[in-house]
């Protein structure tokens, strides 16, 4: 029946569908590089996907988000769930430094469970502080069977808002201490929050962050589902159960109200998007940059001999095809 191009590719698509883990692992590389195949394979997966639900945990660096990723996936495991987790990290986990010595340290606790797999992708080269291949990914790990997939954003302004075009559930992490409760109004993360969490229960100022966001939420219009509040303390795995219970209970509502496949049909935007760019800026500053002309063109442009608007519509009219 199928129709894939490269040996390699079929076979990882193949394998990935059969759930074996090494293949998974190899086609998240094969499209991160883009390797010959990897559309195809991607149209595969894409079309194979199970319908996991996906679950983000945005906030401020050091709020405890990896912790509580750790958390939820012990959570998500004692309720028999299978876990697909993607960190999307400026920096390798085995390579960041203190900080991240710990999480590479609870990271070890699910490595021989064979109902989680853990990746960690770069954001290089792509704005915003999603990798470019977070939908693609993503759709990788549905394929492949996983129940739930968890991600974990840098947690850097513009992931807050792109990580909600691709998840079911957001999760709003803060702690107290770090002016969060400032940061959140000016990030507009109140309004992408489908569940905030104070996290660091255990130092001075959790309740009055808690209190804080729990009246600006009171601020918002009526109606729908309202964003519970729950408090942890993820490094000693407290409030986690009361946390996935809330995630849960989110994605139960999504089901019941119908809101899951408007929130389905805005995350294949944010994919479709992604390849449209791809198919039409990327290829035209590809092909111009390749023959030369998009450095005349820059000339132009500063020399004031054309407009930008003008020079856009020459070169996609002569390089789109
Ligand atoms: N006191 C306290 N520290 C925590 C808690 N959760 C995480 N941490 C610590 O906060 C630091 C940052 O955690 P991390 O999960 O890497 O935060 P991220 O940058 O948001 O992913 C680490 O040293 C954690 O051990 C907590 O509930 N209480
Ligand atoms: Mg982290």
């Amino acid at each position: 029946m199928t129709n894939l191009k490269t040996d390699a590719a079929y076979e990882l698509f193949e394998g990935l569908i059969r759930g074996s883990r090494p293949h998974l692992s190899r086609a998240i590389s094969y499209v991160e590089n883009g390797a010959p195949g990897a559309a195809e394979l991607l149209s595969h997966a894409y079309k194979a996907r199970k319908g996991a639900m996906l679950t983000g945990v945005t906030g401020s660096p050091g709020v405890g988000k990896s912790t509580l990723v750790d958390g939820i996936v012990s959570e998500l495991r004692k309720a028999g769930h299978t876990v697909g987790v993607i960190a999307v990290d400026p920096s390798s986990p085995f390579t960041g430094g203190a900080i991240l010595g710990d999480r590479v340290r609870m990271r070890q606790g699910h490595s021989l469970d064979q109902g989680v797999f853990f990746r960690s992708l770069a954001t290089r080269g792509h704005l915003g502080g999603l990798s470019r291949h977070t939908g693609d990914v993503v759709a990788l790990l549905d394929a492949f069977g996983f129940d739930h997939i968890v991600i974990e954003t840098v947690g850097a302004g513009q992931s807050e808002v792109d990580i909600m075009r691709y998840a079911h559930t957001v999760v709003v992490a803060l702690a107290p201490g770090l002016g969060d409760d400032m940061q959140a109004i000016k990030a507009g993360i109140l309004e992408i929050g489908d569940v905030f969490c104070v996290n660091k229960a255990d130092l001075p100022g959790a309740e009055r962050t808690r209190r804080d966001i729990e009246m600006m939420l009171a601020m918002r219009e009526p109606g729908g589902w309202t964003p519970p509040v729950v408090s942890s303390v993820a490094v000693a795995g407290k409030g986690l159960e009361g946390l996935v219970g809330e995630v849960l209970r989110h994605q139960t509502y999504l089901v019941s109200s119908g809101l899951l496949r408007e929130r389905n049909r805005g995350s294949s935007t944010a994919v479709l998007e992604e390849y449209l760019h791809l198919l039409t800026v990327g290829k035209v500053m590809e092909s111009a940059s390749r023959d030369g002309s998009l450095d005349a063109a820059l000339d132009d442009l500063v020399e004031g001999k054309s407009g930008p608007m003008e020079m856009a519509e020459r070169l996609l009219r002569r390089y789109r095809e």
